[in-house]
């Protein structure tokens, strides 16, 4: 079947083998020290088809962690880990970028340096739970960010975007979503700062958009991007005027030159409209690729690229289970059914063992 998806698409320094994106999804499976599973190697090589593959979340330091088993990129150990998978994938044609995270108030004591309190924009527990210890438990009560420990959050950006090109990612993927730390500081339902980050959208937008710019003074402008999810409730976060804060804050990014901004419309893995929002308006402020991410099946991703509504289109769960939807897609083969139970934590089964057509 022919469609737009499989055209080359020129991202920065990179061509695309297509306009498949697979979008960044937590697994759960780091083994000791936080370093990815060596199954990593195979779970991303095997689906090297894409034209981008993004990792799950990656924590910037032992502060960005919030859940259990989540793999990091701020130790030696962890750079050696994720060489192999960018090996593998680059070996299979594909390409790769690591996603930066940093899960501000999304988090708990027992995963803290020293076990102190998570930290955040300001000391406003979030109504949410996270997975540690086997279970899951409530967030814990964060603390609000000194402003001269700021510029340390920075430095551990950058730190972790010079291990990320160490690593051998063709590039890295800010995680300015679904209510971590950088959303966190962006909507005011997290942000009562009174200082410089604090009430006005230009002082909510001011840590998203330096650590944008300290990112891209590392990798490069045409090697960062960036996710953003405007209205997503994920993580008992809100905004009183989305619309306003993210248009000013594209407005920003597009100023910086990232090369991609990655939206998820809608609710994060749930329906798309569940508030009004001009996604158009953030596409035509953008200078540089639109990836859309959410809900997205082939039809949709079809109807959205044929009016030229985003340049990439960014498939999650349906990346879990066929490591070659490229190809399925192409011959309108069916797509295997994914298996809930196996996304965060395990072993191999429901992470390696989805087949590809015979
Ligand atoms: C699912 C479970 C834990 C974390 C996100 C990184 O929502 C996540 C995440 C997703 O961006």
């Amino acid at each position: 079947m022919t469609s737009k998806l499989f055209d080359a698409y020129k991202l920065g320094p990179m061509t695309l083998k297509n306009r498949a994106v697979m979008a960044p999804l937590t697994r759960n499976r780091a083994v000791a020290g936080f370093v990815p599973n060596p199954l990593a190697v195979d779970y991303y090589g095997q689906r090297a088809s894409a034209g981008l593959l993004i990792t799950e979340a990656s924590q910037i330091s032992q502060q960005g962690q919030g859940y259990q088993d989540t793999p990091g990129i701020y130790s030696k150990e962890q750079v050696a880990g994720w060489r192999k998978v960018t090996d593998r994938v680059h070996e299979r044609g594909g390409h790769i970028v690591l996603q930066l995270w940093h899960v501000g108030r999304i988090s708990h004591t027992s995963l803290q340096p020293n076990n102190g309190a998570p930290v955040a924009p300001s000391a406003i527990r979030a109504n949410g739970k996270t997975f540690v210890g086997g279970t899951f438990a409530d967030v814990s009560e964060p603390r609000a960010l000194e402003l001269n420990e700021i510029p340390g959050v920075i430095d551990d950006y950058k730190r972790a975007t010079a291990n990320a090109l160490e690593a051998g990612f063709d590039g890295v993927e800010i995680h300015g979503a679904n209510g971590y730390l950088l959303d966190q500081f962006a909507r005011d339902g997290a942000n009562k700062r009174t200082d410089a980050y604090g009430g006005p959208i230009e002082n909510r937008a001011k840590l998203m958009l330096e650590v944008s710019k300290a990112v891209s003074e590392v990798a490069g402008a045409d090697r960062t991007g960036i996710r953003i999810s405007p209205v997503t409730p994920a993580n008992d976060l809100i905004d009183s005027n989305p619309q306003a804060l993210f248009n000013y804050i594209v407005d920003g990014l597009s100023d910086l030159k990232l090369v991609y901004i990655h939206v998820v419309e809608g609710a994060t893995g749930g329906p798309r409209d569940i508030a009004p929002f001009d996604y158009e308006e953030l596409r035509k402020r953008y200078s540089g690729a639109y990836i859309a991410n959410n809900g997205y099946d082939f039809k949709l991703a079809n109807q959205v690229l044929d009016t030229n509504r985003a340049d990439l289109i960014a498939f999650g769960k349906l990346y879990i289970s066929n490591p070659d939807l490229v190809e399925r897609l192409k011959l309108g083969a069916p797509l295997n059914d994914f298996d809930k139970t196996t996304f965060y934590g395990g072993d191999a089964k429901g992470y390696t063992d989805y087949p590809a057509m015979a």
